[in-house]
């Protein structure tokens, strides 16, 4: 089902229940601002997911309700996590789908990080 971006959080969203430790998920990096976990459908050699601790839809609702902190956290966690990973050596992607349109399919925030071989042009 797309994510409903006029919706109110849900808060037990399979990404919230990643985040309590109520479901597994191979957790790459994380601090207090964000989690970076292991995509359960990976689309390239490292695809890694990262997520705001805090309870936002989509890069839309997060964009417009959260802190300065909270942003500044979470952007600097993306590019800390590819680093991490070692992607800024080749580049890499990154992607949010947001709402309907956008392909969204889990009601929380997350920033897909693709990388490991050459990803050919933007998707269509
Ligand atoms: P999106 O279409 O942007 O909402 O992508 C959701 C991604 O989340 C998709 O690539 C698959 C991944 N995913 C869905 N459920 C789980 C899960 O339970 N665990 C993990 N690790 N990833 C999941």
């Amino acid at each position: 089902m797309p994510v409903d971006i006029t919706q109110p959080y849900d808060p037990n969203n399979i990404f919230a229940r990643i985040l309590r430790g109520e479901i597994p998920a191979r957790r790459v990096w994380e601090d207090d601002h964000a989690v970076a976990f292991e995509d359960i459908a990976p689309q390239a050699p490292t695809h890694v997911l990262v997520i705001p601790r805090g309870a936002y839809v989509s890069w839309d609702d997060f964009s417009d309700r959260a802190s300065d902190k909270e942003i500044a956290g979470f952007v600097r966690a993306v590019g800390t996590v590819a680093r991490m990973l070692g992607l800024d050596a080749n580049g890499y992607r990154l992607l949010a789908n947001i709402g309907s349109h956008g392909g969204q399919e889990v009601p929380h925030l997350h920033v897909h990080l693709f990388g490991g071989r050459p990803l050919g042009t933007m998707l269509a």
